[in-house]
């Protein structure tokens, strides 16, 4: 499989999050995307640094006034005190229902928060620049398969599915599903689908994509009832204005096993074939597996090459993009069996 690496990506290196009210080592955590590269190497796959840049196409899936402050966020975070050089900020105040969205604050934690969807997304010193790459390395993957390769895998962290177009949110910073996606649209592909096999589901680029025909996103994951996060994911959000029809939410109740998980894969393979998708991008998350600290499926390692050949079967040109998985050390032999699962179809 073509995979583009993040060679940046150690720079964002969160270390706490919060577990009712205690805090935690953060799950997302640079070893994750260690362990993939290493299975990928062990298993014959080559690693290229990204050459795209993904800035034209990160300006239209995110707002403005979104990436100048996540630009400078950091260096925001020290001119307030040299000391903070130790300290990764959190937001604390939310501008939730009634309160105006539309003022940046001039208090640091609370523009933080003004482009926060939760206090579980530590920023660091190098979470810019490690985002950043990891976008370019989306619109690299996006930029090969648009040149006509059948594949390709972009292997980055931090992840990006719950970034919306002017929040940060669940570990994820810029949305690189929604950047390889937008890439495919304006190199050839009239009509792209993305489907995301996280277990979380995928917020941000629902909310990107929901008012568009052009794109169709789809998604399986622990019902939101139940699972973070929490306020965006049920069936009944189905696309708005020109994109009605266009979203298609299957939400499972935690316990899920490969059986079950398999038949909702099949309503969402269905639904990307009639839309007539020309390209596919599979936000890959493989916080799925039976193994996850912080997920309630029931998928075991030899679930995932079941789940590339399947994609395979769509025989679109097709764009993974890691995203969660949590089990660091078998999160390197699950991304990979659906890797090879795809390519072996
Ligand atoms: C990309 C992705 O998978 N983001 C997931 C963000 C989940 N954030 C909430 C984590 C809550 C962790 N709860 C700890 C339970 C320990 N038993
Ligand atoms: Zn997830």
């Amino acid at each position: 499989m073509i995979t583009f690496h993040n060679p940046l990506h150690q720079g964002h290196a969160p270390q706490h999050e919060f577990f009712r009210g205690e805090r935690v080592p953060c799950f997302e955590k640079p070893a994750r995307v260690d362990y993939v590269e290493a299975s990928l190497r062990a298993r014959g796959h080559a690693l290229q640094a990204p050459g795209e840049d993904s800035a034209a196409v990160l300006a239209q899936v995110h707002a403005p006034r979104y990436l100048d402050f996540l630009r400078t966020a950091w260096r925001q975070w020290l001119a307030l005190d040299a000391a903070n050089a130790q300290v990764q900020p959190f937001p604390s105040v939310w501008p939730v229902r009634t309160l105006r969205d539309d003022v940046e604050p001039a208090n640091f934690i609370a523009r933080l928060g003004l482009y926060s969807m939760d206090n579980g997304t530590p920023l660091a010193a190098g979470t810019w620049a490690a985002a950043k790459a990891g976008a370019d390395a989306a619109a690299s993957a996006a930029a090969c398969v648009a040149a006509g390769a059948r594949a390709a895998f972009c292997c980055t962290r931090p992840p990006g599915h719950h970034a919306g177009p002017d929040f940060m949110g669940g570990y994820c910073f810029l949305n690189n599903a929604a950047v390889a996606a937008q890439w495919l649209r304006q190199h050839g592909a009239a009509r792209v689908a993305v489907l995301d096999v996280d277990y979380h589901h995928g917020n941000g680029t629902q909310s990107i994509f929901y008012e568009r025909a052009d794109v169709l996103f789809a998604s399986i994951h622990g019902d939101p009832r139940t699972e973070y996060p929490f306020y965006l994911g049920h069936a009944d959000e189905t696309g708005a204005g020109p994109g009605a029809g266009c979203n298609l939410n299957l939400p499972l109740p935690a316990g899920t096993g490969f059986a079950a998980w398999m038949a909702a894969l099949e309503q969402a393979c269905a639904r990307i074939a009639a839309h007539g998708a020309d390209a596919l991008v599979v936000s890959l998350g493989l916080d799925t597996f039976e193994g996850d600290p912080i997920s309630r499926f029931r998928l075991a390692a030899d679930d995932f090459p079941r789940i590339g050949e399947r994609l395979a079967r769509l025989g679109l040109p097709t764009v993974f993009v890691l995203e969660g998985g949590y089990a660091a050390a078998e999160l390197g032999t699950n991304a990979v069996n659906v890797l090879e699962g795809f390519e072996q179809a």
